[in-house]
């Protein structure tokens, strides 16, 4: 595996989740693959999962992490090209990236959209610069348009928890009081529709998510019709996608706390799992009852990401071997 943003990167889902329950089986059976290799794990945003996993994950492999935190460790880092350095970036990634990429084997990058310009975003222009000038196999930590660990954890917890052989997961739109990326959402629908689940997302008109993520989902926009009889309720916040107009994207259109997952919401479903990838607002995404319960899946959802990039890490670790 060469880089890690897509579903359609790991390859066949069912191989991919047996992997995944060995290496939760045995976390410890690969500790030969790390050896003497490093990861650089570069945050230009907060992270608390993904940063401890990560590192996790590669500890278990016997690999070496070393994270740095850009602007506050680092100098600033300038991604435009083409632009007169007079501000208060001191060093442009077009250096910076072979640089980190001469002290390490696998690159793990988190860079968030910055919703102010769709086309800078939805090119993935910071992420392609590190498949770009690195050389290295690059794994998204979150990226401007997809967060594919968290989705392959999501995936991995619904395989665990799912009652029937195809559940019904229902992705919900909620209340949050900032303007938050797509990425989660993004991937996350990406991930469903090539799961052996039944898919429905649910938002209020204007939040519809880039067709490219969701194309096999069933979009229901009253959201208690789409919560009927759902196995698994996914809720998450998303600022407004731009693809009906452009002008709105990155824009909150909607705080209407009607969306808030509460015990009225779960009460149509099929005693639904609750699941969310955290950080979470209580009483905005989702009432305190509901991820109180014990159908909350939240943390043993966190716990997969551990799970998630372990397996991508190894595939990386055994193409370096060859
Ligand atoms: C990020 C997001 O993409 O929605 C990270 C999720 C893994 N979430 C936030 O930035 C939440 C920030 C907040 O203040 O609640």
């Amino acid at each position: 595996m060469k880089s890690f943003f897509h579903v359609s990167d790991i390859g066949d889902l069912s191989k991919a989740l047996e992997e995944a329950k060995q290496v939760k089986e045995t976390p410890f059976a690969w500790k030969h693959l790390g050896e003497n290799k490093t990861i650089m794990l570069v945050f230009f945003n907060s992270s608390l999962r993904t940063r401890l996993s990560s590192q996790k994950a590669a500890l278990n492999l016997g690999m070496n992490p070393i994270v740095l935190n850009i602007g506050q460790d680092s100098w600033k880092l300038e991604t435009e090209m083409g632009v007169v350095m007079d501000g208060d970036k001191s060093e442009h990634l077009r250096e910076a990236i072979p640089v980190m990429a001469s002290y390490c084997d696998i690159i793990g990058v988190r860079s968030f959209a910055n919703l102010k310009d769709r086309d800078y975003d939805y090119a993935e222009t910071v992420l392609s610069q590190f498949v770009q000038y690195s050389g290295k196999p690059v794994i998204s930590l979150e990226s401007a348009t997809v967060h594919p660990c968290q989705a392959f954890a999501d995936l991995i917890t619904i395989e665990e928890h799912k009652k029937t052989r195809r559940p019904k997961v229902v992705m919900t739109w909620a209340p949050h009081p900032k303007a938050l990326p797509q990425a989660v959402p993004n991937s996350f629908a990406e991930w469903m529709c090539a799961a052996d689940v039944d898919f429905v997302i649910t938002h209020p008109h204007g939040y519809e998510l880039d067709p490219k993520f969701t194309e096999g989902a069933v979009i229901e926009y009253d959201q208690m019709k789409a919560l009927e009889g759902a196995d698994f309720v996914y809720a998450k916040n998303w600022s407004c996608p731009g693809v009906t107009d452009p002008s709105q994207y990155g824009q909150i259109l909607s705080k209407d706390m009607g969306w808030t997952v509460d015990a009225a919401h779960m009460a149509v479903t099929n005693n639904a799992f609750f699941m969310h990838c955290l950080p979470v607002r209580r009483n905005m995404i989702v009432s305190d009852e509901v991820i109180d319960a014990p159908t909350s899946l939240v943390i043993p959802e966190a716990a997969n990401r551990v799970v998630s990039i372990q397996v991508v890490m190894k595939r990386m670790l055994e193409e370096l071997q060859k």
